[in-house]
Order: C-alpha cells, then sequence, then structure tokens
C-alpha cells in the first residue's frame, strides 16, 4: 500500500500559486528558472495534475472496491481537444485558478491557449466518444474508454494558392502532462502465425509476430463531483529481447530492430491510408490491438475483482462487464472475447457465445456504403487465422439457426451472411453484420438514423430480432460546450433561471421560454453574443488577415469536408449572392442583410473532390473579400486548421449555422445540437438529428428546405430517367464558376458531378442540384429574419431553451439504463 500524505491538496488561489511555482521549479521540463507562458502552462497542468491523480486513486479504489457492473467502451477516435480549462472547470477552480495565476503574473485564457489540441479522431464520432466520457465521469457511472495513443492524430491543415496540404500535427512533440504511463499494465498482442489443434481437439493461436500493449491513462473528471475515471490509451512497443544485438553490431540495424520499428507503425498515425494491402494489414492490426489489449485488461481486472471468491463463475461476466462497440472498426473484440473465453479459459463454445453475445453491444454510426468496413477473408486469414475460424464457425451457426428457425428469410440469408464470397476473386468479412449476429443491442444515433437501420439497412435483421435494435439519439456536453467556451451566455442563463443546476441538468434550460419577449434579457443576450462575435473576428483577423464585421450576420458551417455534407451547396448559393449584389445598385445593396460566410473543416487526404470543396470556398474568398464594391456586404473565410478548440470559439460567436446534408445521409450529426444550445439558428434539411431539433425548438425557429428522406430515392432514379430540370439559379451560379470569375483553375470536374442525367452512374447523387433553389429561398428568409433583431433575438433564446434534450448527460443514461445496465457508483 502506499502511505498516505498528511498535506492536503492545493484548492485556494495562495496555495494554488505556490503549487504552480513548486511545480515550476521541481517538476523541470525546461532549462531551469524559465517561467515563460509555455512552462506556466505546464506548471499548472501538474498542479491540476495532482488533485486529478488524488481524485482518480479514490474512484479507483472505490470502484474496486464496490465491484459494479462497469461498462467499457472502445473506440478507435477520441477527439479530446484541450484539457486544461475543461478539468478547472469541472473541479469548480477556474475562478481560483484564474487568481492564482494573476498572481504569478499571467492570465489563465494566455496559458490554456498554450495547450495544444488531442486530436485523435476525425468528426463527429471521435468528439461524440469525448462528450460521452465527460457525461459517464459526470454521472459518476462506472465506466472507461478504451483507445489508442496515435503518436500522430488528425493532420494539421494548410491552406495555400493551391487548397489543402496535410502536414503531421505533433500533439506529443514535448509531450502530454495529462497522461500517465502504468508500466506495470502491458498484454502481449500477436499477429500472424498459424492454429495448433491438440490431440484433445483443443486449439491454440502460435507463431507469428507478438507485440507488447502499454497502457497511457489520461484522467477525466467529472463535473461537480469526485468521481474521475479513465481514458485508456494503448502504446505498441516491443522488448529488449526482440531486439538482436548480435545483428546489429554485425551492422545489420535494419533486421536487428524489425519488430521495434513494427512495434512503432501500430499506433503511429490515425487512420492510415488502406487502398494497398499493407495499409489494411495496418489499419486492421490497429483494430485488433486495441481489442485485444482492451480485452485482457477487462478480464484481469474482472478476475482480480473476485480474488479469493471461489464462487464465482464465467457466466457472471455480463453481470459485471458490458461492452461497447463504437461503431464497426473494434469489431474484432466479438472472436477475439470468445478466443480468449474458448482457448485461454476453456469454455465450450455454446458457453464462451452466451457470454459474449450478453456482454457486446454494437452502435452504428453511418448508413453510407462506403463507411461500412468489408475485411478481405484473405487479409483476414493472414492477419488474425485463429479469429477467422471463429468468424466462420458463428457465420456456420446464425445460417444453420436461420434455416431452422425463420425459413421465410432463407432468400435473405445471401444478404444477412457474415462471410460474403459473392464475388469470388474477392470474399469479405462485412464487419457491421458480424456485430448485428453478435450484440445483444445495436443502435442508430438519432431517431430518423435508427428508423432507417430498421427500416433499410438492417431491415431483415429487424424482422427477426425486433427487440435487439434501440435508438440513442447523439448529445453534447453542456459543460464544454456552453458553460466554458460561452461563459457570458452561461452567466445570464444561471441569472435569469436562478440556478446553475441547467448545466448537469439541461433540461431547465425550458424554462428561459418565458423570457423569450423579454427586452432585459434580449439586451443581456445580445450583449454576450456580441462579445463572442468581437472574439471571433479576432481569431479570424489572426488566422487569415481577413477583417470582418461583428454587425454582419455571421453563418458558420463546419464539419468534414464530404459531399453529402455538401458544402458545395453553401459555396454555391454564396456565389449566386455575389452575383445577384454585383447586380445590384449601391441603394438596393444597402437593404442587404451583410453577411460573413465561414466555412471550416479538414478533406481526407485522398478525397479528390473534397479538396477541390475546399480550394473553390478559398478562391470566391480572395475575390469576394477583395472586391471593394461589395466587401462590406459578404465576406468568405475558410478557417484553416478546423479542430475542437477552433470550435470553442465559431461556435458561441456564431448566429446561423448550416446543417444541410442529402436526407437520409447524415447520421444525427452532433455540432448542429452545439450551435442551437449557443443560441444559434439552423438552416438545414430533414436529416439526421435536425428532425428533433426542430421539433424542441419549434419550427418557427429552423430554416427549413430540401426534398425529406423518403423522396431521396425517387429524385435520383427521376433524374437518371432524364427528368430532372434544373432551377435556372442553379446554373447561373455554376456557368458564374466555370466562366473564371474565381480564378483561372479548372473547377469543370467538380462541377461536373453536379451535371448530367443517366451515364453518370451518380449524377449529382447528393442532390444539389433539386435542393439549389428552396435553398437560397431559405436563405432569403434569413436575411428577412435578420433585420428584425427583436424576432431574431427571440428565436435565439428559444434555440437554447429548446437544447435540453441533446445534453450527452441524457444520451449516457439511456444508454447505462436501457443498454449496459449500469448504475451510479459516486466516490463517498
Ligand atoms: O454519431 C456521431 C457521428 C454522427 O453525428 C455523424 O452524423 C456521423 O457521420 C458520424 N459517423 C462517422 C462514421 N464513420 N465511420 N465509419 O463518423 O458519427
Amino acid at each position: 500500500k502506499v502511505p498516505a500524505i498528511a498535506q492536503p491538496l492545493a484548492e485556494k488561489p495562495s496555495d494554488i500559486a505556490s503549487n504552480i511555482a513548486f511545480h515550476a521549479r521541481y517538476s523541470p521540463h525546461f532549462s531551469p528558472l524559465k517561467f515563460d507562458p509555455e512552462q506556466a502552462y505546464y506548471a499548472t497542468a501538474d498542479s491540476v495534475r495532482d488533485l486529478l491523480i488524488h481524485r482518480w486513486n479514490e474512484t479507483f479504489l472505490h470502484f474496486h472496491k464496490v465491484d459494479p457492473k462497469q461498462t467499457y467502451y472502445l473506440s478507435m477516435e477520441y477527439l479530446q481537444g484541450r484539457a486544461l480549462t475543461n478539468a478547472i472547470g469541472n473541479l469548480g477552480l477556474s475562478g481560483a485558478y484564474a487568481d492564482a495565476l494573476k498572481k504569478l503574473g499571467y492570465e489563465l485564457e494566455e496559458i490554456a491557449e498554450k495547450e495544444k489540441d488531442a486530436a485523435l479522431g476525425n468528426g463527429g464520432l471521435g468528439r461524440l466518444a469525448s462528450c460521452f466520457l465527460d457525461s459517464m465521469a459526470t454521472l459518476n457511472l462506472p465506466a472507461w474508454g478504451y483507445g489508442l495513443r496515435y503518436r500522430y492524430g488528425l493532420f494539421k491543415q494548410l491552406i495555400s494558392k493551391e487548397g489543402q496540404e496535410e502536414v503531421a500535427e505533433d500533439w506529443l512533440e514535448k509531450f502530454s502532462p495529462w497522461e500517465v504511463v502504468r508500466h506495470d499494465v502491458l498484454y502481449p498482442v500477436r499477429f500472424f502465425g498459424h492454429v495448433e489443434v491438440s490431440p484433445t481437439g483443443s486449439r491454440k493461436w502460435v507463431g507469428g509476430e507478438v507485440i507488447q500493449a502499454l497502457a497511457y491513462d489520461v484522467p477525466i473528471p467529472g463535473y461537480n463531483t469526485k468521481n474521475t475515471i479513465s481514458l485508456r490509451l494503448w502504446e505498441a512497443k516491443s522488448s529488449a529481447k526482440d531486439f538482436n544485438l548480435f545483428e546489429f553490431n554485425e551492422g545489420k540495424y535494419e533486421s536487428a530492430s524489425q519488430l521495434h520499428s513494427k512495434a512503432q507503425q501500430i499506433c503511429a498515425v490515425l487512420y492510415p491510408g488502406d487502398a494497398t494491402e499493407d495499409g489494411k494489414i495496418l489499419r486492421l492490426k490497429q483494430q485488433f490491438f486495441l481489442c485485444s489489449a482492451s480485452l485482457q485488461d477487462i478480464i484481469m481486472r474482472f478476475k482480480e475483482r473476485r480474488e479469493g471468491n471461489m464462487a464465482w463463475n464465467w457466466s457472471d461476466f455480463p453481470s459485471k462487464v458490458a461492452v461497447q462497440l463504437n461503431d464497426t472498426h473494434p469489431t474484432l473484440a466479438i472472436p477475439e472475447l470468445m478466443r480468449l473465453l474458448m482457448d485461454g479459459e476453456e469454455l465450450g463454445w455454446d458457453e464462451a457465445w452466451d457470454v459474449t453475445t450478453r456482454t457486446v453491444a454494437y452502435t452504428n454510426h453511418t448508413v453510407l456504403p462506403e463507411a461500412l468496413e468489408k475485411w478481405p477473408q484473405a487479409v483476414m486469414y493472414k492477419l488474425l487465422p485463429r479469429h477467422m475460424e471463429i468468424i466462420e464457425e458463428i457465420d456456420k451457426r446464425f445460417m444453420a439457426m436461420i434455416r431452422s428457425t425463420f425459413s421465410s428469410m432463407e432468400s435473405k440469408l445471401s444478404d444477412m451472411q457474415i462471410l460474403d464470397s459473392s464475388n469470388p476473386q474477392k470474399p469479405v468479412v462485412r464487419m457491421a453484420n458480424l456485430c448485428v449476429v453478435s450484440s445483444h443491442k445495436v443502435n442508430g444515433v438519432a431517431e430518423l438514423h435508427s428508423d432507417i437501420l430498421k427500416a433499410d439497412l438492417f431491415a431483415n435483421y429487424f424482422s427477426i430480432w425486433p427487440a435487439k435494435f434501440q435508438n440513442k439519439t447523439n448529445g453534447v456536453t453542456p459543460r464544454r460546450w456552453i458553460k466554458f467556451c460561452s461563459p457570458e451566455l452561461s452567466d445570464i442563463i444561471t441569472k435569469w433561471l436562478k440556478t446553475d443546476g441547467w448545466i448537469t441538468n439541461l433540461d431547465l434550460l425550458s424554462g428561459l421560454r418565458q423570457f423569450a419577449d423579454n427586452d432585459k434579457l434580449h439586451a443581456e443576450w445580445a450583449s454576450a453574443k456580441m462579445a463572442n462575435k468581437h472574439r471571433l473576428a479576432q481569431y479570424v483577423l489572426h488566422v487569415t488577415g481577413v477583417s470582418i464585421d461583428p454587425n454582419s450576420l455571421f453563418d458558420i458551417q463546419i464539419k468534414r469536408i464530404h459531399e453529402y455534407k455538401r458544402q458545395l451547396l453553401n459555396i454555391l448559393g454564396t456565389v449566386y449572392r455575389y452575383k445577384k449584389l454585383k447586380e445590384m445598385s449601391i441603394e438596393e445593396r444597402k437593404k442587404t442583410t451583410p453577411r460573413t460566410v465561414m466555412l471550416g473543416g479538414k478533406a481526407f487526404a485522398t478525397y479528390t473532390n473534397a479538396k477541390r470543396i475546399v480550394k473553390l470556398v478559398n478562391d470566391v474568398g480572395s475575390v469576394v473579400n477583395n472586391d471593394p464594391e461589395i466587401n462590406n456586404y459578404l465576406k468568405v473565410i475558410f478557417i484553416p486548421n478546423y479542430n475542437v478548440s477552433v470550435a470553442e470559439l465559431l461556435i458561441p460567436g456564431s448566429e446561423l449555422s448550416q446543417h444541410i446534408s442529402t436526407a437520409g445521409m447524415e447520421a444525427s450529426g452532433t455540432s448542429n445540437m452545439k450551435f442551437s444550445l449557443n443560441g444559434c439558428l439552423i438552416i438545414g434539411t430533414l436529416d439526421g438529428a435536425n428532425v428533433e431539433i426542430r421539433q424542441e425548438i419549434g419550427e418557427d425557429n429552423f430554416f427549413l428546405f430540401g426534398a425529406k428522406a423518403d423522396e431521396v430515392a425517387k429524385l435520383r432514379k427521376d433524374r437518371e430517367n432524364g427528368l430532372f430540370k434544373p432551377d435556372p439559379r442553379f446554373e447561373e451560379a455554376k456557368q458564374f464558376i466555370r466562366g473564371g470569375a474565381f480564378g483561372s483553375y479548372d473547377y469543370s470536374a467538380l462541377l461536373d458531378s453536379l451535371e448530367g442525367n443517366s451515364g453518370y452512374g451518380r449524377a449529382d447523387y447528393f442532390l444539389v442540384g433539386y435542393d439549389f433553389p428552396s435553398y437560397i429561398e431559405a436563405q432569403s428568409r434569413v436575411d428577412e429574419a435578420y433585420k428584425d433583431r427583436k424576432r431574431w433575438l427571440k428565436m435565439s433564446i428559444l434555440s437554447t431553451a429548446g437544447s435540453g434534450k441533446f445534453s450527452s448527460d441524457r444520451t449516457i443514461s439511456q444508454y447505462a439504463n436501457e443498454i449496459w445496465g449500469i448504475k451510479a457508483c459516486p466516490v463517498p
């Protein structure tokens, strides 16, 4: 047992200041006696870490003692962003730390900006996982996250005349003060090799290469509670015995350290390109590495908590452990749990299958066919021979069950099977099918999306297992996404609601509805929004050199660049607006609503059309922003290197945000929730969570346009049959670009994707042309609404008031009650 310490931890400003000074001196990371802002950041983080470690240890001990059922969230992605402001805020020490730093000559905000974002994810799915961790901790739930410690997370986006350039983002360049390496938590993970069968028929996976998984823990503090949970990130390493000293001394440097470099590759980057076979093997290695290390750890903990108890049984496992698969990326957890139980713990198939299926649940986050993982069987056999045997057996038993129990479904078997060998040249494993067959619950992430899963993607499974399917509409943490990123607005809400209880019970926001017409609240609301707009304008000037007017309407679209998210619709609408402004007289222009259109987001490095969209936005901006006739009425900004901390500036400063995906294609969206929570109005389609947001905040407060999800298939067919007639305004906007209004770059390949009827296969698959007229008409309604300040402010307040449902606390409580069966376990 570690001896107790008598000294209390610092929570008063003067004690905190001396604790920071202590760390600056005695936890040195730089040359001695330097106390510049960066050093002050590390010393401050070290001092916060002391407090977190204390709570963390208590939480761990408490869970160990109580032995509650615990959830393990397996995710290949976490978009944590910065930790300092969040940790101090969750500890309730923002004021104390600000005062302490003042005593040391610094502002808290200045210090906080020195932290690099931890961007171990691509977009919505990873950020959702991070919001979920915050809610799990805040709700005192016994739950942990598992992920990978990528050396290089999401790339840094540079913008030049050529468009987007990707460079590695070095979040660990110095080190992260938020992780603790656990040198005692180390598991072997095997790849390749073969299966050995003993004379008794038992099977064992042997040979191949074995890499060690080492745990790095990141503390996740709950808000206003002692509970502090873990995000455990695995790092791959080889051991000294894998280093061939003899070969090295012979000058064979590469072969001497082969396994070292293989280990390094595993966690080198988030989502390595998987177009080649080597790329596929590396990505699968990553996925298996996460699953195997996490499950070995979970089983170890299950056993450790049963030490000295002779009466336990493996069938107890699902009453102590829930494993949630964040999309199909950690699907290999299913055959790995089966393998560990059968080959390691000597359970029979039926018992292992019963334990596995009662433990694992799966969340689907996409219906896009290209995002539904299918791994070549040949690659799987090579890398994971024992797992392929298990998957084949699951598939065989599943088909036998369908034939015997649901014989009417026999004609659907080829769609439902896990192994798809319809193309004998390229047989694949369908990971989503493996998840559905092996999980006790399957959920979508918004009502519309879950309905589509039941009616379409997983319809056959739904017909045999209706009780397996659920909806869990996504949510966002109100701590990061309003309380800490918009403190002015938060204080106003607390003042008018006469409680800050809304921070952990977001439904209380509905209490603002009664004040939606109140002039005094309007004045305070407008002033907080204006302060946030000024802050954002300063940032835009800093990163782009363009000055924007805080009195113009701030219109923002920030998300990954993808054709289905339709940034192209936004920019074509903006081009149309620009052209119309050019055609107006000065007097007419003066009557328009001045706009600043901001777009931000990263395009996947090999996604050509997405990169062309980034370039187009930048080219349009260069022309519009330098056009002296127009730039008082319109500005177009591309925000470079969009990430979590940039979102924390953009969202509070926004007034209109665009969530304009083709209906039926965006599973949920979560930035829509953050915007409306911050009193920003939405222009959007009936897609993903937009549908529920509109219901909650009221139809009158949402600028709706576009085709509905159930119309999309017919519209695509009509188009193929030559029945689509483009609106002249759509043609005008495209023609303006083709004519060279925004420079000499040839945009025809991008614009051609919006043309044609049949013959191209996917002619305007995303229906930009079809939705264009209703989009610009909705934009005109926005312009009119903005002119009426009182009406706009009321709509803004009602947006915040109607956002209560979209707290990740609500989402996580539903997962806890309806999927995991876990209960709060607060540290006394
Ligand atoms: O559920 C979180 C997030 C949703 O809000 C987005 O609508 C959805 O696109 C995203 N899905 C993915 C899927 N990636 N893969 N595979 O990122 O999930």
